[in-house]
């Protein structure tokens, strides 16, 4: 059995998807809000010490972390390759380019802006650095655009990508700026919302 520290609509839902996608046992922990819960940030500490989500406990008892680590780690696992490309298919280098991508440049705008005040000093410079972020990440998610391909991200390829980019559309600048801005991006995400397969995740995630 898989368990998973979770907040519903928080970074948790990239693997709860995978998790269902694949059928494969686990259960759900949810914490409390872990900029504000100092319980919630003591209780996931000893499994990781950033304190985020997803933080995975696998049957064995190890501790996964990194949702493309876990991205990775499921497919191995299940031997499958309906969510990351397989070495001899075209599509690999752009499925872990984007994949790293995403959690490398776009996921640490969220860790810097969510709570300025862990980095800098001072309500006005706080406001500044966290446009001056929003602003960075509304440029890395153009770059996504720009080679975004349809139906999928991958083009006729459906792969994780997908999932990720369905949830993180969900956060700041949210969804009507995709559909102004970014609407290769915004058609991925509405697609990969309807696939049935995830019903219930999103429901539980984003009611
Ligand atoms: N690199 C990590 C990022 C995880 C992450 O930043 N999760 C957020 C929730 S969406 C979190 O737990 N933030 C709390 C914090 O940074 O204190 C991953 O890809 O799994």
């Amino acid at each position: 059995m898989y368990r998973l520290f979770a907040r519903p609509g928080w970074g948790s839902v990239l693997v709860e998807a995978q998790l269902a996608w694949y059928g494969l046992p686990y259960e759900i922990e949810d914490l409390d809000d872990l900029f504000k819960s100092t319980e919630a940030r003591e209780r996931l500490r000893p499994l990781n010490p950033l304190a985020q989500v997803p933080t995975l406990l696998l049957p064995d008892g190890q501790v996964l972390t990194e949702s493309a680590a876990i991205t990775l780690h499921l497919a191995d696992g299940t031997r499958s390759a309906d969510l990351v490309p397989g070495p001899d298919e075209d599509v690999r280098p752009a499925f872990l380019r984007w994949l790293v991508f995403l959690v490398a440049n776009v996921y640490p705008t969220f860790t810097y802006a969510d709570d300025p005040a862990r980095f800098v000093e001072g309500e006005a410079a706080q406001q500044t650095f966290e446009a001056n972020v929003g602003a960075y990440r509304q440029r890395l998610w153009r770059q996504a655009e720009a080679v975004a391909g349809a139906p999928w991200f991958l083009g006729l390829r459906f792969s994780a990508l997908d999932i990720y980019v369905a949830a993180m559309t969900r956060w700041e600048p949210r969804r009507a700026w995709f559909e102004q801005e970014c609407l290769r991006l915004y058609a991925i995400a509405l697609r990969a919302e309807a696939e049935p397969r995830f019903g219930t995740v999103w429901r539980r995630n984003f009611a």
